[in-house]
């Protein structure tokens, strides 16, 4: 079968990431004619998506929707608005093609977003590997495949939970069926050593999208993969897509010291957890080419910690902020982000963080090698922070998370109640430095 992957647009010029969704199911397809469309690094996306089918004739056209929304408070923008369009187009070039969905953030609103685009005829829950190329073979019995959601007789049905996708046995994806060149900035290209999160923070969706329970890969699979891309491809950059990278430390050490005993000169940025950090394992990581380490400690006080269940305290949080602060590595930056207001969040907590901000971002002698972040955390669904917010009044149990509309998303940020005047504070703060830019 001729099957296009097309990776969803997002409606306006971003650094693009390479869709990785879309090159591991590229590599499971096997006896398909398959080819890859990423309207995102086109000078014209609807043109080339439009190009893209008439040449292809697809027979069935898998879209992944990875990204909703920015999830950014400072940058709310609406990515889901395109999906309507997409589809709308592909329907008018290709009416007779079968089109699927799939992807992360299809995988958090299927349900909705099955009822809202009854153009699509199916939909894949989570991993895709298997459940394609299954779904491919069984087009006209789709209850027969775990995973799907399909359409009878004029209503939406789902064919049950199938089991997570075995994934340490995984082959690599297919990432040159991509221009990889369109790709190259830090943060362009993904590797996932692991799925699955062993933690339980408030506010993320990574254990619903990915389990709890970790499928590592094996460590010299990862960098054969690696290797590969920095030897054999060029890349220069590469970031790990794991959601931490250093859980379990075990298995992140070994991918480093294989990565360092071989040789490869890329270089790459990771999300870490507080847990298990220490000097000697910063240095190693240094050594196998990471240049960016992410924190997200995320609270700023004891009582915020529990309640976003961190599962570190305080102290922990600042000895390594203070670890970090004495190594002097070469070329390698540390951010920390915190939610501004954060579910136990108190006002001397606040000025607490807003001194580290300043402290770190403008007083340090080497600066921004060290940086302190902030954001106000968008309410997903799955989560804790989601009941919080409806525990807490500051959200309607009612309210859709899947907004029919880009304004409704500023509502749908998770704001402490006893924290409004240190938004405003916030606020004015950055007004301030904008106006002091501008003179
Ligand atoms: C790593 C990561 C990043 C890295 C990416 C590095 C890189 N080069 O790959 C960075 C930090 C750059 C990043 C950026 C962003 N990210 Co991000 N990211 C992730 C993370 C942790 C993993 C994504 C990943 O690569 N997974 C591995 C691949 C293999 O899995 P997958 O894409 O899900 O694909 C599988 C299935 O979904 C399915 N599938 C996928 N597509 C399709 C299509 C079809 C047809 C089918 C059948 C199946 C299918 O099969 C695939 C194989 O099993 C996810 C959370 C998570 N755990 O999933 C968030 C996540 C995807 N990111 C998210 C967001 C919001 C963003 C940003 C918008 C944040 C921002 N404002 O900067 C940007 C957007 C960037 C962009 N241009 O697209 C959200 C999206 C949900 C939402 N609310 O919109 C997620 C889900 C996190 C969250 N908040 O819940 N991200």
């Amino acid at each position: 079968m001729r099957v296009l992957l097309v990776q969803s647009y997002l409606g306006r010029k971003e650094r693009p990431i390479l869709p990785l969704g879309l090159a591991y199911l590229a590599s499971h397809l096997e006896g398909h004619e398959v080819s890859v469309l990423d309207p995102n690094i086109a000078e014209n996306p609807w043109d080339s998506l439009k190009k893209g089918v008439v040449n292809f004739k697809p027979q069935a056209i898998g879209i992944s929707l990875r990204n909703i929304d920015t999830t950014q408070y400072k940058d709310i923008f609406y990515y889901y608005k395109t999906l309507s369009v997409t589809v709308e187009l592909i329907r008018e070039t290709a009416p007779h093609s079968c089109l699927i969905i799939g992807g992360s953030a299809f995988s958090l609103y299927s349900e909705e977003i099955m009822r809202q685009n009854p153009e699509i005829d199916f939909g894949i829950y989570l991993d895709g590997e298997k459940a394609l190329p299954e779904l491919l073979d069984n087009l006209s019995s789709p209850s027969r495949v775990k995973g799907i959601y399909y359409r009878e007789n004029g209503k939406l049905a789902f064919s049950g939970l199938r089991p997570l996708y075995d994934f340490d046995r995984s082959v690599a994806p297919k990432r040159d069926s991509f221009e990889l060149d369109k790709y190259d900035h830090p943060e362009g290209i993904g590797i996932q050593s692991k799925r699955g999160c062993s933690l339980n923070c408030a506010y993320c969706t990574y254990p619903f999208l990915t389990g709890h329970s970790l499928r590592l890969r094996h460590p010299r699979t990862v960098v054969d993969e690696i290797e590969q891309l920095v030897n054999k491809s060029g890349v220069r950059f590469f970031m790990f897509a794991d959601t931490v990278f250093n859980l379990p430390k075990w298995h992140a050490q070994q991918i480093c010291e294989e990565l360092i005993q071989r040789g490869i000169k890329g270089q790459w940025a990771a999300y870490f957890s507080l847990k298990e950090i220490d000097k000697d394992f910063i240095t190693l990581a240094h050594r196998a080419g990471c240049y960016r380490f992410l924190f997200s400690p995320d609270g700023y006080s004891n009582q915020s910690l529990r309640l976003l269940r961190k599962e570190v305290d305080k102290n922990e949080v600042e000895k390594v902020y203070r670890l970090v602060k004495t190594l002097k590595l070469e070329g390698a930056a540390f951010d920390f982000s915190y939610f501004l207001n954060a579910p136990g969040q108190d006002y001397l907590s606040f000025l607490a963080l807003m001194g580290l901000l300043f402290k770190t971002n403008y007083l340090l002698p080497r600066r921004r090698f060290m940086t302190v972040s902030v954001n106000v955390a968008r309410i997903e669904p799955h989560t804790e922070l989601h009941k919080l917010a409806i525990k807490g009044g500051t959200l309607s149990g009612e309210t859709q998370l899947l907004p029919s509309n880009e304004n409704l998303l500023r509502l749908l940020y998770y704001h402490n109640p006893k924290m409004r005047l240190a938004e405003t504070i916030y606020k004015s703060m950055l007004t301030l430095k904008k106006i002091l830019k501008t003179l």
